[in-house]
């Protein structure tokens, strides 16, 4: 198997990681042809009830409770999950066997023949990813929005209904395993600290997010930030594909964003989309919008349509997520900000005031980028969480911290302290699992906690 052909029948295939992406894997190899082995470090009996009559009915060999090399080296290629690191002992082992590494998206890029826009960025891809999807939606275009969203691109290719475009929000992750995979339009939001943990450092990580642009030709597109400082290096290694920057008016780009508007500048229109009224209307909004409405525009959509779906689009809950007025304060629940960038994104869409509920498992950041933000924005620091200990030493000299045991303590301790006024904002720069399932799970649990606050009058609402 090389990268970039097709899988041919009777090929032997060994999906490692049966969540989302391996499930779709499997499935995918199957219609193939291919024969499948699975390895998952999850035993049988902790597999979906639905993954495991898939398995018996399919009579697949599954290896469980790990990975070892005699089970992955009988395949001719291997598939691997995003999840799943690509520096692991074992993957090494393989390649100086000349066994082929392959993620979901390599798999699919051979037989992908739609227009595809990919979205990739520490923060706000999903955002982004959902924002296009619409536009071109109000556009009457046909479209799917899928990748690291939560539908993998693998069920598209299996399905029967066909689209016009495919819009892709793309992990470091599912990156590092691309292989030929090349979107017409590549969209790189930011580039800011996240997944350390993982790829050791922040130049394998820019490196991941570049996999994005390296099968660019020279009609495909490259959009990108021009006030986030990695995305201005990573423009400087770009080669030969059209460049196109978003942000700061200043910069000359061809989508800037002020006094709530966003401007389009192309050699072929000049546009202008009002912001306010929209639920993009925020510093994050803009940006996200000048990346979304730039990409939809090079693609030929109309200035009305694009109005149109700026007007009924919403973004996915636990991103600065209004939660509630009372007494005066306003509560914000932005539990996706796993990480310090997201913190000070949302910290810039409010001037001063904010009472800030952070932490949760660290994921190896250096928190001291927060200080000055810190210093600007925030009247309090509450703390949660394992990370605790680390944030509060790097936050040292700064604004006063208060820890709590859980997440109802802290938004009590919040609610005790701010002033008709402020903010409350849940940005905990963390990942979640030392205390919730996902940020999806702290985020409820942080809303549910707020709404429970008796309301002005002394009632529980
Ligand atoms: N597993 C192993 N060995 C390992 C690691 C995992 O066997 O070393 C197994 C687990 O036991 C489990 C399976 O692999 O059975 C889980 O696979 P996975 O972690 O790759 O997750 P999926 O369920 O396939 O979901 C993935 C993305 N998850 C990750 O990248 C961690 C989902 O993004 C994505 O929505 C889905 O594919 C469809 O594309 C989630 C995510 O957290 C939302 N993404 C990260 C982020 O946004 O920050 C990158």
């Amino acid at each position: 198997m090389e990268i970039g052909q097709k899988i041919k029948p009777g090929q032997h295939a060994v999906v490692i990681g049966l969540g989302i992406s391996g499930r779709a894997m499997l499935e995918f190899l199957l219609s193939r042809e291919a024969q499948v082995s699975v390895s998952d470090r999850r035993v049988f009996s902790a597999l979906p009830q639905e993954d495991q009559e898939y398995l018996k009915k399919n009579d697949i060999s599954f290896e469980s409770g790990g990975h070892s090399k005699e089970f992955l080296s009988r395949g001719d290629f291997v598939a691997i999950s995003p999840g799943v690191s690509t520096d692991l002992p074992l993957l090494n082992e393989l390649r100086e066997e000349h066994i082929p590494i392959l993620g979901e998206l390599a798999l699919a890029a051979p037989y992908i023949t739609e227009c595809v826009v990919a979205v990739t960025g520490t923060n706000g891809k999903t955002t982004v990813t959902a924002l296009i999807g619409e536009l071109l939606r109000a556009s009457g275009k046909k479209v799917f929005v899928g990748g690291n969203i939560g539908t993998p691109v693998l069920n598209y290719l299996l399905g029967d209904e066909r689209a016009d475009y495919l819009v892709l929000e793309l992990s470091s992750f599912q990156l590092e395993s691309a292989g030929s995979f090349c979107p017409h339009i590549g969209v790189l939001l930011n580039i800011t600290p996240d997944h350390l943990d993982r790829h050791g450092s922040m130049v394998n990580y820019a490196a991941a997010k570049m996999k994005m642009f390296v099968h660019q030709k020279a009609d495909d597109k490259a959009i990108l930030c021009s006030d986030d400082p990695m995305c201005l290096h990573v423009r400087e290694l770009l080669n030969g594909q059209e460049v196109y920057c978003f942000g700061n008016p200043a910069s000359n780009c061809a989508a800037t964003g002020n006094d709530r508007k966003v401007c389009i500048t192309l050699p072929d229109r000049t546009d202008s989309y009002e912001l306010a009224g929209t639920k993009l209307d925020s510093h994050t909004g803009m940006l996200n919008s000048c990346a979304a409405i730039l990409a939809v525009s090079l693609l030929g959509c109309e200035k009305n349509d694009i109005a149109n779906g700026l007007k009924y689009f919403a973004p996915a809950d636990h991103r600065l997520q209004h939660v509630r007025l009372r007494k005066g304060v306003d509560y914000y629940n932005d539990s996706k900000a796993t990480n310090t960038g997201a913190v000070i994104s949302a910290l810039c869409s409010f001037s001063k005031g904010v009472i800030l509920i952070a932490g949760g498992r660290d994921k190896g950041e250096d928190y001291t980028v927060l200080k000055e933000f810190v210093l600007e924005k925030v009247e309090k620091l509450i703390l949660i969480g394992e990370a605790a200990g680390a944030i509060a030493d790097a936050m040292e000299g700064t604004v006063p911290v208060l820890r709590a045991d859980s997440m109802e303590d802290a938004v009590s301790l919040a609610a005790d302290s701010a002033q008709p006024g402020e903010i409350v904002l849940l940005a905990p720069a963390c990942s979640s699992f030392d205390m919730f399932d996902n940020y999806g799970h702290r985020g409820e649990v942080f809303m549910q906690a707020v709404l429970a606050l008796n309301d002005d009058e002394g009632r529980r609402v």
